[in-house]
């Protein structure tokens, strides 16, 4: 059991010289710093967050929110948020955490290894009942993470999860999105009416919360800025959340930079609202999502 494990006991079971090693940042925050032959990342087991990923020669993917908290009981900006059970607020609890308990959950860190190809992988877990999480991070060229999710009880039992992943951008107002023309989307920006994409690639005008359901495929962000492209590969994943929070919701949230919001945008993979899964008794289920860089033609 790696439960409240610390970065020493973390590097004593799961340390890979010149690979893998853990620090705690503070506040019992332990984190994993890998170094890849391929990429670089940094993994909190709070939440098996993962905050930083960087390709060798590239870049960073994410974006980490300068004014982010790093504490037990709060959530962290940036990176990839785990939502789990539900997506937003709670349907039932308005003091329930939005989002729900994953990202806020300490997760144990089960197995570490540097795979023959040189990538690094990390599997995590954490028991959010009635539900067993079982996060897989594959740390190479290309960022992959697999959720399994597993009913432990004898009961049906529903379930919402996104990967609500920040990328880093060169500006707001110069990408755009491809992969979504002709889908149905909620637009929580317009009291959650339901809309269709129209042809052209998504871009951005102004505050944009959106929940495209029945999304099995791909979607790219194109930065020509950053002169990349980055492919958002999933595989059972139905539901594709697109959030920008321009400035007036930027200046709600206190750990956000007030003009940070022109370099970042959230596309996130997940079952959420229309596509949010009931698990049979004992039944599980796997999504996965795949970030994969690509320098401009
Ligand atoms: O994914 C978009 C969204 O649901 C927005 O509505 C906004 O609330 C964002 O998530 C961030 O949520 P958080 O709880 O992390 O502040």
């Amino acid at each position: 059991m790696t439960k409240n494990a610390t970065a020493q006991s973390l590097n004593e079971q799961f340390g890979i010289p010149e690979t893998l090693r853990f620090e705690d940042p503070g506040q019992g925050m332990p984190r994993a710093v890998i170094t890849a032959d391929a990429a670089t990342a940094v993994i909190y087991l709070h939440g098996a967050h993962i905050a930083e990923y960087q390709p060798t020669g590239d870049k960073p993917v994410l974006f980490m929110s300068p004014k982010s908290n790093i504490h037990p009981d709060k959530p962290i900006r940036g990176g990839i948020p785990i939502c789990f059970p539900w997506f937003g607020p709670n349907q039932h609890d308005p003091t329930a955490p939005p989002h729900g308990q994953a990202r806020l959950a300490a997760w144990q860190l089960t197995q570490a290894t540097k795979l023959p190809d040189q990538r690094v992988q990390l599997t995590l877990t954490r028991d959010i009942a009635p539900f067993r999480l079982t996060f897989t991070i594959t740390v190479g060229q290309e960022l992959q993470m697999q959720l399994r999710t597993e009913n432990t009880t004898n009961q049906p039992a529903q379930f919402e999860q996104a990967l609500h992943t920040y990328f880093t951008i060169s500006k707001i107002h110069d990408i755009e999105i491809t992969g979504l023309a002709g889908l149905s989307y909620i637009d929580k920006t317009r009291n959650a009416e339901r809309l269709t994409q129209a042809n052209p690639p998504l871009r951005f005008e102004g505050e944009t919360d959106r929940v495209y359901i029945n999304h099995p495929g791909h979607c790219t962000l194109h930065d020509p800025g950053y002169k990349r492209n980055i492919v958002i590969e999933k595989h059972n994943a139905n539901s594709t959340i697109v959030w920008n929070p321009w400035t007036d919701k930027s200046l709600k949230l206190p750990d956000l930079g007030d003009d940070d919001w022109p370099g970042f945008v959230c596309i996130e993979s997940g079952n959420v609202a229309d596509n949010a899964i009931t698990l049979a008794p004992s039944e599980a289920h796997e999504m996965t999502a795949t970030l994969r860089p690509q320098p401009q033609a």
